[in-house]
């Protein structure tokens, strides 16, 4: 033996020769890879980031210029996480977009796999139609859009109307599981339910007689802010805010009390002024849009400031914790039902 370092047995000639075999075979040595592939911890290639209303509007208004609705089927801005470009994801399984509808605009009728979730950021006389319905959109509201229904989306007032979008498009694409297809006949689909049908009948603590639920998402597509601020107002006044979360509340398919959808679930958690909450963190990459209010999240020692409007993304197992500089109402979503039904779901309060 000479003095040298022995050759790392990694690097031995005949190993890297062996690996060349097994290339060739369309085959690699799984201990290469092992560390990577089945890590003792979730290691998010995403990162926490914010995007700020005012420069995302901005650039939503200059792509109003320059193209319609109609040509774009869909104008949106996708936000992509940083960690991962290029793939028009914001976390590992979920994309998110900033959409804008100018008035008088229509964005056609079409269908898809992939589940949609909207909440309303400004703008008033824009709406969906979802399954024969128009939904009306005023800011805060949550509206679905479940997997393979027709929607279409349209502004009859006066002022540009922006949402953000939050679909299940990596997960559809995970499973290879994409299918779409344009309304057969004309734009916009025909109206075949009055406004605020689905809610009367699925969503005021009541249902149809016998009713059993269809399909798996939620037979309530419009969730106003309206009675979401209500609720909140009132179990703030009951008190005992969550010592992580503030006032929190999930959104539910009142059918069965279940997430809306099967792949995304929603939150909404009102934090009063001075709130400062514990740090948690779950397995559930989150996108929050701050829907009133001013304050700070601390996600894995980074700070990140945000008010109205603004979106921000808490990659999966990032110790997280919000503090509200004023009055503050925080949505979200992500993909936590897909994660609970593969039984993949892990959360943590994290002690001081
Ligand atoms: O509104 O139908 O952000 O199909 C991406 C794909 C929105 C929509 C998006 C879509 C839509």
């Amino acid at each position: 033996m000479s003095d040298t370092q022995p050759v790392s047995r990694a690097e031995s000639p005949e190993r890297a020769a062996l690996y060349g075999r097994l290339d060739k075979a369309d085959s690699a040595p799984l201990w290469a890879v092992m560390s990577q592939l089945v890590t003792p911890e979730p290691r998010p290639r995403c990162v926490p980031h914010k995007w700020n209303y005012a420069a995302m509007r901005k650039l939503l208004l200059e792509a109003g210029d320059l193209i319609t609705a109609k040509e774009a089927e869909r104008r949106v801005l996708v936000l992509e996480n940083p960690g991962i470009r290029g793939i028009s994801q914001i976390t590992q399984s979920l994309y998110a977009g900033l959409q804008l509808i100018l008035p008088g605009e229509i964005a056609p009728s079409h269908r898809h796999a992939a589940s949609a979730l909207r909440l309303i950021i400004e703008g008033h006389g824009g709406y969906t139609a979802v399954s024969g319905e128009r939904i009306p959109m005023a800011p805060g509201d949550f509206i679905l859009t479940p997997s393979w229904t027709f929607h279409d989306h349209g502004n009859l007032g006066d002022d540009p109307v922006v949402w953000l979008d939050g679909l299940d498009v990596p997960i559809v694409n995970l499973f290879d599981a994409s299918f779409a297809e344009a309304y057969p006949s004309g734009e916009t689909q025909r109206v075949e339910r009055i406004p605020g049908e689905a809610l009367a009948r699925y969503g005021t603590n009541m249902l149809p007689i016998e009713y059993v639920p269809e399909g798996a998402s939620s037979p309530v597509f419009h969730y106003p802010y309206s009675r979401v601020k209500e609720a909140l107002g009132q179990i703030e006044n009951a008190g005992s805010p969550d010592e992580c979360h503030g006032y929190k509340l999930q959104y539910v398919n009142p059918a069965t009390g279940g997430y809306p959808m099967p792949t995304m679930g929603a939150f909404v958690q009102q934090m009063p002024s001075g709130f400062n909450g514990r740090p948690y963190r779950s397995t559930d990459s989150t996108v929050y849009c701050v829907r009133e209010g001013q304050g700070v999240s601390s996600i894995n020692g980074e700070l990140i400031e945000w008010g109205a409007g603004d979106v921000f993304v808490t990659p999966s197992w990032c110790v997280t914790s919000h503090k509200a500089s004023e009055h503050a109402v925080l949505f979200s979503f992500s993909d936590r039902p897909a994660q609970k039904a593969l039984g993949l779901w892990r959360e943590q309060r994290i002690n001081d």
